[in-house]
């Protein structure tokens, strides 16, 4: 069967709910923090990122999105990975949360990665979380728009990105506080039972 390769805290958080929400035969492997940068792993994903998929053949598949694309279609019924509107409306809130909210961690997670001297490495944090506070916003105003139960209004794919992402508020200025609908999904989210089983896999405690 394949292996998903995850990490404790990571995003990977996203497809490791999904197999077990589907009970998909996929072996989850969590590796400590720092065997992403060493060469075993690196001979798997030379992103020295996670999450990725190896399948039996040897064949790696990155990137969060396209890894739950696959799960869909390979051990879904409906939605993403189909051409259905809560299909195509999960591919959407998927390429949203990976290439627009995860990618504006870079400035919290490696600020000296954007800039220079003390100050202007300050002013990169400041411009992130005020960029993150408007994505939280549209975030929580999407739930709440659609019910406020599930991101689409039904349980899909786009819900484990978002409680990844959710988690993540606690480790920013942010205060959830300010994203009320958020918090409530992220309480749902750890209700779950797939959910606990996925963060047991990943050595993670819900938090909250
Ligand atoms: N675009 C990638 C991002 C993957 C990514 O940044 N993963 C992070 C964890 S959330 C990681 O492995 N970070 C380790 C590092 O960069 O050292 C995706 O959506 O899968």
């Amino acid at each position: 069967m394949p292996t998903l390769y995850t990490m404790p805290g990571t995003c990977s958080l996203s497809p490791n709910i999904a197999v077990a929400w589907l009970d998909a035969p996929v072996d989850v492997h969590t590796m400590a923090y720092g065997d992403h940068k060493k060469d075993a792993y690196l001979a798997i994903n030379k992103k020295g990122k996670v999450p990725a998929l190896r399948f039996e053949d040897g064949d790696v598949l990155t990137e969060a999105a396209a890894i739950l694309a696959w799960l869909g279609a390979e051990h879904g019924s409906e939605g993403y990975g189909r051409n259905t509107v809560l299909g195509r409306k999960e591919a959407e809130a998927l390429s949203y949360m990976t290439s627009e909210v995860h990618a504006a961690y870079g400035g919290h997670f490696g600020p000296q990665n954007f800039a220079e001297t003390d100050a202007a490495i300050e002013e990169v944090k400041r411009k992130t979380y005020e960029k993150l506070d408007g994505h939280y916003k549209r975030l929580n105003d999407t739930l709440r728009e659609n019910g406020g139960e599930w991101y689409l209004g039904k349980r899909s794919f786009a819900d484990t990105f978002l409680y990844v992402l959710t988690r993540w508020i606690d480790q920013t200025p942010l205060s959830y506080d300010d994203y009320s609908a958020l918090k409530q999904h992220m309480s749902r989210m750890q209700a779950d039972p797939g959910v606990q089983i996925a963060l047991s896999r990943q050595n993670m405690e819900p938090i909250g």
